[in-house]
């Protein structure tokens, strides 16, 4: 890397006071009008840049790193998830990658939890007949969902996120049950009363209400499959706010479609920006344009870190929040 200030290239518009920070630590090429980048425009990004600071509407796979100016030598990557980076390509050329960590774990949950409890209690197709006029005053019998309290939530993927969810579920009266690659701490699991299920298909099968919350990996893609879909109750609830690709989408559907499942609360979607078009005509799930980490303080924070992540870098340290290299491949 030359001795003058590193040349960043953003990909995508970020909060003003980021970029005006990154324009007086860096050579900082911003996206002033934030499109969304086409692969031409990110192959002509990594022939110029030093750093790279892509989002998840980018992906960053082998054939755009297989253009990378030698000199690009770090990807510090604006959110948690770096799915849409091909790490192995990284790795091969020594480009290292880092992520922004814990700083909108909470937002997540929070979201994650709205999800929880708009699908069950029908709150979007409350709403909907309020703004469509067509309420015609209370019944007893009129919107009735599902009530939450004393239900069984079935978390996938218990790091972070999945840990703030548990917490807040705890405060609904939902008893928590989760899967993960490895078993939490047990005092985790005393805090949250979680139960820890070995077999995944085992949890699907006896829960109420399943939350997505896991990274997606080459190991979890559809790893809510057609097979296992079918395991689950046909009176239960899936929410997802990690990402799309973990569920089958299109089973998805049509389990939905089929009332072989309750209802989705779906936030992110396996080809982001699109959306099954099967998926918009359900009642029974609730649609959300991936803003689980949408808040202002979040964005801010998830900026900093970026910075933070490449000024350690350029000083010649192990950035904080590095994945590449590390246990992720
Ligand atoms: C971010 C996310 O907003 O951080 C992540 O992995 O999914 C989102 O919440 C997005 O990825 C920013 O790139």
């Amino acid at each position: 890397m030359s001795q003058q200030k590193p040349v960043v290239v953003v990909t995508r518009k970020l909060p003003d006071a980021i970029e005006t920070r990154m324009m007086e630590l860096f050579d900082a090429r911003l996206n002033h009008d934030d499109h969304p980048m086409e692969q031409s425009e990110l192959i002509e990004a990594v022939k110029t840049a030093d750093i790279l600071v892509p989002t998840v509407t980018d992906r960053i796979d082998s054939r755009v790193l297989s253009q990378a100016n030698p000199e690009l030598r770090l990807i510090a990557n604006f959110g948690t998830g770096v799915d849409h980076i091909d790490l192995a390509s990284a790795r091969e050329r020594g480009i290292t990658v880092t992520n922004t960590p814990g700083v909108l774990t909470e937002d997540t949950a929070d979201m994650t939890m709205a999800l929880i409890l708009a699908v069950p209690r029908r709150l979007a197709e409350g709403e909907h007949v309020m703004r469509s006029g067509d309420w015609k005053g209370w019944s007893p019998t009129g919107m009735l969902g599902h009530r939450i309290f004393g239900k069984r939530l079935g978390i996938v993927g218990m790091g972070r996120i999945g840990q703030a969810v548990a917490r807040r579920a705890r405060g609904f009266g939902l008893s928590v049950h989760y899967h993960n690659r490895n078993r939490v701490h047990e005092e985790i699991e005393n805090e949250l009363e979680a139960t820890y299920w070995e077999s995944l298909d085992q949890m699907l099968a006896r829960m109420d209400i399943i939350s997505v919350n896991c990274p997606h990996t080459p190991a979890t893609y559809h790893l809510l499959s057609a097979r296992r879909l079918k395991l689950i109750q046909p009176n239960s609830y899936i929410v997802n706010t990690a990402r799309g690709e973990i569920i089958d989408e299109n089973a998805l559907t049509r389990m939905l479609r089929g009332k072989e499942l309750a209802g989705a609360g779906l936030d992110v979607f396996e080809h982001e920006p699109a959306v099954n078009p099967k998926l918009m005509e359900l009642d029974n799930a609730v649609l959300l344009p991936h803003m689980a980490s949408a808040t202002i303080e979040g964005r801010a924070e998830m900026g900093e870190k970026v910075i933070i992540n490449i000024k350690t870098f350029v000083d010649g340290h192990v950035p904080p929040d590095r994945v590449l290299p590390g246990e992720y491949i």
